[in-house]
């Protein structure tokens, strides 16, 4: 089904010119587009940084709080005032139409009070005909496919003669990062849908293979059925107060649908959280008034290219020595670096705080970049020469066992850091810089200025700027040099040790990077979405994964349905965490050469995954299934997939 596979060695990163590899040049563009915007010409720091305020509920009662949420193409104002605007994609509250964003409201849940969210593809026009996707889409991955109706959906697609690529109705399906959720509410890459469109083609799938499966199971949890372009999901917030994340997670198309907006933030409070007071605050609430002083606030940290036009820009078509042919579908390229930093959906925000500490939930919401983060006085120095401690306080899953102080921040693609910066000793009417000394490309590990270049410190080397005020009033909240956290339980014994490899391949001309195990000598042995099931932990179990990368790059690494623990990395997967990586997490960056251990517990039966992070890597194969399955291994029910009997050890094909 594979009508053409072209190009791309597996370093390279598309997208800005300057990141094509030698060799390969952007060419044969067979529409009008409008030029590229030179991130230089930007004027920085002309914008408040934007809070995203708290998602409206729909309902509330003593059992839950109800949302309605919906995904809706719209434009807003990303680059300075007086620029073009720029059409996106957002979530927002379908009972309150002012609600839309990019990024889209922030969740409130507090742990064990349940959520329930029913998410609804409303990528229409004004007509309620379907709107194309905003992007190129390369229509022979192995991804979604709409266009392959009920035989060929989730398979390799047919490219029909569109420069753009496909440009039918877009599928959607939202993945709760990091959230401890029931298979048929985790966002599973094949569980998508169709907005229900009045012109849907009436040979198009309008759902994924595993869609109708998770309708069924959800309707007898709860007596609800799903509606022709939604679905309902639950979450029990049964797991730690942490720094969730909710974005869209279609099967090979997540860079693009994630590229073009949907994006939140979900912050689960609660639990065995400190006292009231202890760490800055307040965040958004739901019943804030509109002067609300907020110090408790979510940085989504994205990279975007956009268009003279002011739209968003993604790498188009690339091939082979500069040649023009315009003859193919647009090709999906292995990692993207863009132009312009956006911090909650604005180029190079300020934000003016005041003398007093403050909480930033730090999220590296890019596609593939890797940020290293500091708070430095001057925006463009490099080496970057920190000024202030970032304070992490927790990491994905959570409390960290005690605060740690950075001068530099590494935040791989997904992951989240907690942290506390105190302004209290910074004069009123210091200008500072959060900037970032990552790569304008791939990321082997390593240090800038060392082992690679920074990122270009005009651009995309800064991210946001304090302006410190004066202090009004006292600030009650806990000095980070100070604070006592919540102990984590550790996980208790492993029942089962599993070898798994990262690796590279050459596949039909383009290099691919691919999770897998080992072979009986120790070499990895590549697997694809579709390869019989490997990992298949049983209900109840710990286990241990031993992840060797075979590559040159660092990938973060992220298991669905657990917050695991980081045992070791180095060599032979001994050496000890640094003091970030001691609480618990759902993403983990994996470098080069070494082995990546981790420990995690698998508590819910059924169908899950288990993916590189990098958007463009996910979406080309580097992910698999991962099957929890029910103690005494029957494939019947929870936790079998359609494809007959399970048991540990037995491969099983993972067609839904
Ligand atoms: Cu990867």
């Amino acid at each position: 089904m594979v009508t053409r596979r072209r190009l791309l060695a597996a370093g390279a990163t598309g997208g800005a010119a300057a990141l094509i590899p030698a060799g390969w040049a952007a060419s044969g563009r067979a529409f009008a587009a409008a030029a590229p915007l030179d991130p230089r010409d930007i004027p920085k720091y002309v914008t408040a940084l934007r809070i995203p305020p708290a998602m409206p509920t729909v309902a509330t009662d003593s059992e839950r709080d109800t949302y309605e949420i919906a995904v809706r193409q719209f434009r807003q104002q990303i680059l300075p005032p007086s620029w073009p605007r720029t059409t996106v994609w957002g979530y927002g509250s379908t009972a309150h139409p002012g609600s839309f964003g990019y990024p889209a409201p922030t969740i409130m849940a507090r742990v064990g009070r349940p959520v329930r969210v029913t998410w609804v593809n409303q990528l229409v026009d004004d007509r309620g005909d379907y709107l194309p996707h905003l992007l190129p889409v390369d229509p022979t991955l192995h991804w979604a496919n709409p266009a392959g109706g009920i035989a060929h959906r989730d398979h390799h697609g047919q490219w029909d003669g569109s420069p753009r690529g496909y440009r039918g109705p877009v599928p959607q399906v939202v993945h709760l990062h990091g959230a401890h959720s029931t298979q048929e509410s985790d966002g599973h890459a094949e569980a998508w849908y169709l907005p229900a469109a009045r012109d849907l083609p009436p040979d198009f799938a309008v759902s994924g293979s595993a869609y109708r499966e998770f309708r069924s199971r959800f309707a007898e949890r709860s007596g609800l059925r799903w509606a022709p372009g939604s679905a309902t999901f639950e979450y029990a917030n049964d797991q730690r107060p942490c720094t969730l994340w909710y974005h869209d997670h279609t099967l090979g198309l997540t860079r693009e649908n994630v590229y073009a907006g949907p994006a939140g933030f979900y912050l689960l409070g609660g639990g065995d959280e400190l006292p009231e007071g202890t760490l800055p605050g307040p965040a958004p609430a739901r019943d804030d008034s509109p002067n609300t002083a907020h110090r408790d606030i979510p940085l989504l940290i994205q990279d975007r290219s956009f268009t003279a036009d002011g739209d968003l820009h993604y790498p188009e078509r690339y091939s082979i020595g500069g040649s023009s042919q315009g003859d193919g579908p647009p090709v999906w390229v292995p990692g993207f670096s863009a132009s312009t930093m956006v911090v909650n959906g604005r180029t190079w925000p300020t934000l003016t705080v005041r003398r007093r500490r403050y909480r930033f939930r730090l999220l590296n919401g890019c596609n593939s970049r890797f940020l290293l983060l500091s708070v430095a006085a001057n925006a463009t120095a490099r080496p970057a020469r920190p000024v202030l401690p970032v304070w992490q306080i927790g990491s994905d899953g959570g409390f960290l066992p005690e605060p740690v102080p950075h001068e530099q921040v590494a935040l791989g693609p997904a992951q989240r850091v907690d942290a506390i910066v105190d302004f209290t000793d910074v004069p009123a009417g210091t200008e500072l810089y959060l900037v970032n000394e990552g790569p304008d490309g791939m990321y082997g590990g390593g240090r800038p200025g060392v082992d690679f270049a920074p990122a270009d410190p005009r651009t995309t080397g800064q991210v946001l700027r304090f302006v410190v005020t004066d202090a009004t009033g006292a600030d009650p909240s806990v000095p980070p040099e100070h604070l006592r956290l919540p102990a984590h339980p550790r996980l208790g014994p492993a029942q089962r040790v599993r070898r798994l490899s990262l690796n590279e391949r050459s596949s039909g001309g383009s290099m691919v990077m691919l999770l897998g195990v080992l072979d009986e000598r120790g070499r990895g042995l590549p697997l694809r979405w579709r390869d019989p099931v490997t990992e298949q932990p049983t209900l109840g179990d710990t286990e241990i994964w031993e992840v060797r990368n075979f590559t040159r790059h660092v990938h973060p690494v992220h298991l669905h349905q657990v917050q695991f623990e980081l045992l070791g990395r180095g060599h032979s997967g001994r050496s000890l965490p640094g003091p970030g990586d001691r609480g618990r997490m759902d993403t983990v960056l994996a470098y080069p050469w070494e082995v990546t251990r981790i420990k995690a517990h698998f508590d819910l039966p059924g169908r899950y995954a288990w993916h590189c992070h990098l958007l463009e890597h996910e979406d080309n194969e580097m992910m698999r299934p991962l099957t929890v399955l029910p103690r005494g291994g029957a494939a019947a029910g929870d936790g079998g997939s359609s494809g007959g009997q399970l048991g540990p050890g037995t491969a099983s094909t993972n067609s839904g």
